[in-house]
């Protein structure tokens, strides 16, 4: 072999290896999932732009909304002035979302969550409610019936 083609092959080998290395450390994207929303304390409600779980995500632990009020009604909560973590508005923009239990070990909340496609929790327009100390997830808000993709306004803590 000539030193000339030596140096080639040499060359050749070392970007061979390079680009396995780049490879290599590009690692895929972690999946979106529904468990990206936290669970434990007083238990959280999450909301995502996007179907799947993806897009911006908002969140909030039940024991924030309860303490607030919106249009008179306690516990309630208006979506008017929330953000996604990428910045864009929630309100009448989230296609999944999930609710995460409590911490068992404290049982410092359970309330039941409650979403509306109106703002100030108002009965009159179409509301989804989930009870007590449940895990759940719905990464398609088009396939409830009725849709709430692009709807949730209002979400409301309550007891009973
Ligand atoms: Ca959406």
């Amino acid at each position: 072999m000539s030193l000339i083609r030596k140096a080639t092959s040499y060359f050749a080998a070392a970007v061979l290896s390079a680009a396995g290395i780049t490879f290599a450390g590009a690692a895929p994207a972690q999946a979106a999932s529904w468990t990206d929303c936290p669970a434990g304390d007083s238990g959280w409600v999450c909301l995502w732009e996007g179907p799947n779980y993806t897009g911006g995500r908002w969140q909030a632990s039940k024991a924030v909304l309860e303490g607030g009020q919106s249009g008179g009604v306690y516990g309630c909560h208006n979506l008017t002035d929330a953000h996604y973590t990428n910045g864009k508005l929630v309100y009448d923009t989230a296609s999944s979302w999930a609710i995460r239990p409590i911490d068992y070990t404290e049982q410092t909340l359970d309330g039941n969550v409650t979403f509306y496609e109106w703002i100030n929790c108002n009965n009159a327009g179409k509301h989804r409610t989930y009870r007590g100390y449940g895990e759940y997830a719905v990464g398609d808000l088009s396939t409830l019936s009725p849709s709430f993709n692009d709807t949730v306004a209002s979400i409301l803590i309550s007891y009973n």
